[in-house]
């Protein structure tokens, strides 16, 4: 809005003042604002050193077990975000915990979740009755409304980011969740059986047996076994993209499409010396480092990434990335919400 004449000004003043308790207010004082030209999201680049906020998670562990908390997870919360629970406007990111021996209880929610595992082996999460057995950068979705719990029957510490649609689900005001009675739902089929079935590009014929899972989502398991060896592959036999360089995006066998209905996931593998040109997308993205050395620049601002680095970068900021040694990441983002609501926009220079 143009500037007005002090006259003008306080008589508006005034009329705000009088038209407040009735709760209404003046769109012209904020129509710029509502509607940006360009996205200016209040989230900001920034990234978390995986020992350091393991140390804090591990003293978590100390303190309330897993049970207790129902889930012991550290939020990674986003320092434009405070109090949001939220790494992107639309994401949640958090760092669980389960101890050897530990059980988180079964429950469910309209939330969509994945899991991307740092650190352990042998830990697993149960889908309906399904468990899926975890090693280090396994991808294990929980898609929304399924019973899930997690155990731990190893010796070690199982630790994974978890990344939800939490935001998103709270912006449409459609949360729903309830409990299992018991601490695991009952387990109905042998562990990988989806995988198995559905985890080769391949599918069961229809027959009595052939369709355990729903329709809508048969797979949950993305192991590192099946998509780093992905990677080198596609890297043997195409050309860099400029601006991503060897990347894969993780599919729903059920259409071809992303992972789950709010939630994109992708791996990307960029040669030692490749730096990528600048490319800003309007879908804020969580990065995970898997492997090698290297940096992101986020808007003009440089974060070194190392193995198990999980960086945070907003809607609409340019990145870029430089690989030192072979870099691979693992990033997701809710590019496919987006899309369904033909918002996505990106921007490679
Ligand atoms: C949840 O159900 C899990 O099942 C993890 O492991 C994190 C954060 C908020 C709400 C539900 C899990 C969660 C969550």
């Amino acid at each position: 809005m143009s500037a007005l004449p002090n006259d003008q000004r306080s008589q508006l003043e005034q009329l705000y003042a009088e038209m407040e308790p009735a709760h209404l207010t003046p769109l012209w004082e904020v129509l710029h604002a509502l509607v940006a030209p360009t996205p200016n999201s209040p989230a900001i680049a920034h990234a978390w050193d995986y020992d350091d906020s393991r140390t804090y998670l591990m003293r978590a562990g100390d303190l309330i077990s897993a049970e207790q908390a129902e889930r012991r997870v550290v939020i990674l919360e986003n320092p434009g975000l405070p109090g949001q629970s939220a790494i992107t406007t639309s994401l949640y990111a958090g760092l669980q915990l389960i101890l050897p021996g530990e059980v988180a209880p079964a429950h469910r929610h309209a939330q969509c979740a994945l899991r991307f595992v740092l650190e352990g082996e042998g830990a697993y999460t149960a889908i309906d009755g399904e468990k899926a057995i975890m090693r280090p950068f396994d991808l294990v979705l929980t898609p929304g409304w399924q019973w899930h719990d997690h155990s731990n029957p190893t010796d070690k510490p199982m630790i994974w980011l978890d990344g939800l649609d939490i935001p998103t689900v709270r912006h449409f005001d459609a949360s729903f969740a309830e409990k299992w009675p018991e601490k695991q739902y009952p387990e109905s089929v042998p562990p990988g059986d989806s995988l198995a079935r559905y985890g080769r590009n391949l599918r069961p014929i229809s027959g009595s047996t052939a369709d355990r899972r729903p329709k809508h989502q048969p797979l949950f398991h993305y192991p590192y076994a099946e998509w780093r060896p992905a990677l080198d592959a596609l890297a043997a036999s195409a050309e860099t993209d400029p601006h991503l360089g060897h990347a894969l995006e993780f599919l729903n066998p059920a259409d071809g499409g992303a992972i789950m209905p709010t939630i994109s996931a992708h791996v990307r593998l960029l040669p030692a010396g490749f730096a990528t040109r600048p490319r800003r997308s309007t879908d804020g993205t969580v990065f995970v480092v898997v492997e090698g050395a290297g940096s992101a620049m986020i808007d003009g601002v440089t974060i070194p990434l190392t193995p198990r680095k999980i960086v945070a970068a907003p809607s609409w900021r340019s990145v870029e990335f430089k690989a030192d040694t072979p870099l691979v990441l693992f990033g997701f983002s809710d590019k496919t919400a987006q899309e369904k609501l033909h918002l996505y926009k990106e921007d490679c220079a």
